[in-house]
């Protein structure tokens, strides 16, 4: 596809994206970009709402696989070993996110999946979230049968699992899996009737084909996710990425708005990354059409911006949390 075409094009559903037309898009120039991801963005979204979402790490660190960018690999990463939290401590931190303003509650653990008895766990803890009148997430890694229907019948309302990379890239950041095991848990989740959160990281060595590639195969799935995480790669010490080199902040911010275009129904969130980001960067996210964030002083094992420092970015912004 030439740039013309590209500019040109008008997405609609059926369509399905290549690599090509994706690399066609972040090849504009940077205005053209922005101002056809804005107009996406007004077609399918209130241009002034940002959905919060709070994460809470539930079982930290010891993780069989090898993902190369992740603190808590058992083979690499840094980050202490975990047990499963307690119920009441989800529930008192559930509650602190809801007091501050998030309408979503994401519970990670870092196992390759979970057995059956850390589900039982897992479902009461989604059951007593939901009940003080949050939306649900969880990100578990790889579901073998009956589990996400366990999880829907518990309330879960949003899955996480990531792709995480282009298919060409991802033997070269994790051994342990293979990206048809993630396609795998999202067909069980799709089935279940559990909403899709589903995306990847940008800024670990990848070429810009590759990121087009990874939004070809997000925006090609069917339906495309309902939550679209596009996280920036936090460099962690004694992990394998730990000295890859930073992203151009523009090139950044041109993945959000081709995350935009060719998934315009989605929420697109901008997600990890943004403790080093500053206000104007995160500003022009928003401009490319990204309208969700992690709200809260933590991620899973690093720093996320204050929730006072978002407050005030919103007020400053003029955008409505939703
Ligand atoms: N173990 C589960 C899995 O892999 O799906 C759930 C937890 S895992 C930490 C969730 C996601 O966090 C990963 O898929 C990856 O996209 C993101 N992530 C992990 N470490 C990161 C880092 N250092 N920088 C940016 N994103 C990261
Ligand atoms: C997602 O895509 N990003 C979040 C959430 N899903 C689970 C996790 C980001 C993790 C950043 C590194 C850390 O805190 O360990
Ligand atoms: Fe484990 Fe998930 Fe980290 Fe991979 S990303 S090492 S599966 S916690």
């Amino acid at each position: 596809m030439t740039l013309a075409t590209a500019t040109r094009q008008t997405p609609v559903p059926t369509l399905r994206w290549t690599a090509a037309s994706i690399e066609a898009l972040f090849e504009l120039p940077f205005n053209d970009l922005l101002f056809r991801a804005q107009q996406v963005h007004r077609e399918h979204h209130d241009a002034n709402a940002v959905q919060r979402s709070t994460l809470m790490s539930i079982k930290t660190g010891g993780c069989s696989e090898d993902c190369g960018y992740c603190s808590q690999s058992a083979r690499h990463g840094e980050a202490p070993r975990e047990t499963l939290a307690e119920l009441a401590d989800v529930v008192a931190a559930a509650q602190a996110a809801k007091d501050k303003g998030a309408s979503r509650f994401c519970m990670g653990a870092a196992w390759r999946g979970p057995k059956d008895k850390d589900l039982d766990a897992v479902a009461a803890m989604v059951g007593a979230v939901k009940a003080l009148g949050m939306e649900t997430c969880v990100t578990l890694g790889m579901l073998k049968d009956g589990q996400a229907l366990r999880l829907k019948e518990a309330g879960l309302d949003y899955y996480n699992h990531n792709l995480d990379t282009a298919p060409e890239f991802y033997g070269q950041v994790i051994s342990t899996h293979a990206q048809s095991d993630r396609f795998d848990t999202l067909g069980k989740v799709r089935d279940a009737g559990i909403k899709v959160c589903c995306g990847g990281i940008v800024g670990m060595g990848e070429t810009r084909r590759a990121r087009a590639s990874l939004l070809a195969e997000l925006a090609n799935m069917s339906p495309p996710p309902d939550s679209v995480p596009i996280n920036e790669l936090v460099p962690m010490p004694g992990t394998p990425l730990e000295n890859a080199p930073p992203l151009d902040p523009f090139e950044f911010v041109r993945t959000i708005a081709a995350a935009r275009i060719t998934m315009p129904e989605s929420m697109v969130r901008l997600s990890a990354g943004r403790q080093q980001m500053n206000d104007e960067l995160q500003a022009l996210c928003f401009l490319a059409g990204a309208n969700s964030i992690f709200y809260g002083d933590k991620l899973l094992t690093t720093g996320n911006p204050e929730a006072d420092h978002d407050e005030a970015l919103f007020q400053r912004l003029g955008l409505r949390a939703v």
